[in-house]
């Protein structure tokens, strides 16, 4: 399991820029830095949660507001009716390179499936 914070904290108390593009009480919204698609934000709670595996009851609500956030952005950018797709990788498998949860935003073309 790991522990130790990551540099998604530092994004949250904005002690390293990032190109935000989306901020509630909740959550925070990002450009990737090594973007996947025309649009690709990361979507990530303003408390730690290392990965999908430690959701839980006490921190759920931080998911709700991630799913909301980004209904709310896809529609304010002109995204929601095109589509899009939505990506959190766990762990060694899913290719999980940064430990505090994120959720891949990414629009702007057609996406593959399978994804790989
Ligand atoms: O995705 C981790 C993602 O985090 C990956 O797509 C790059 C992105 N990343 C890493 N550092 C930064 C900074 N500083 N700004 C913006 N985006 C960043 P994962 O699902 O863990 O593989």
């Amino acid at each position: 399991m790991v522990t130790e914070g990551t540099l998604f904290d530092q994004i949250i108390d904005k002690t390293i820029p990032a190109d935000i593009v989306y901020e509630d009480d909740f959550v925070l919204g990002f450009k990737d830095i090594n973007p996947q698609a025309p649009i690709h934000v990361l979507f990530i709670p303003k408390i730690r949660i290392a990965t999908h595996n430690d959701i839980n009851d006490s921190n759920i609500d931080y998911v709700t507001k991630i799913h909301h956030a980004i209904n709310l952005y896809a529609k304010e950018i002109g995204e929601a009716e095109n589509g899009y797709r939505l990506v959190m990788n766990c762990n060694g498998n899913g290719q999980q390179t940064v430990y505090h949860i994120h959720m891949h935003f990414l629009a702007g073309r057609m996406m593959n499936w399978p994804p790989g």
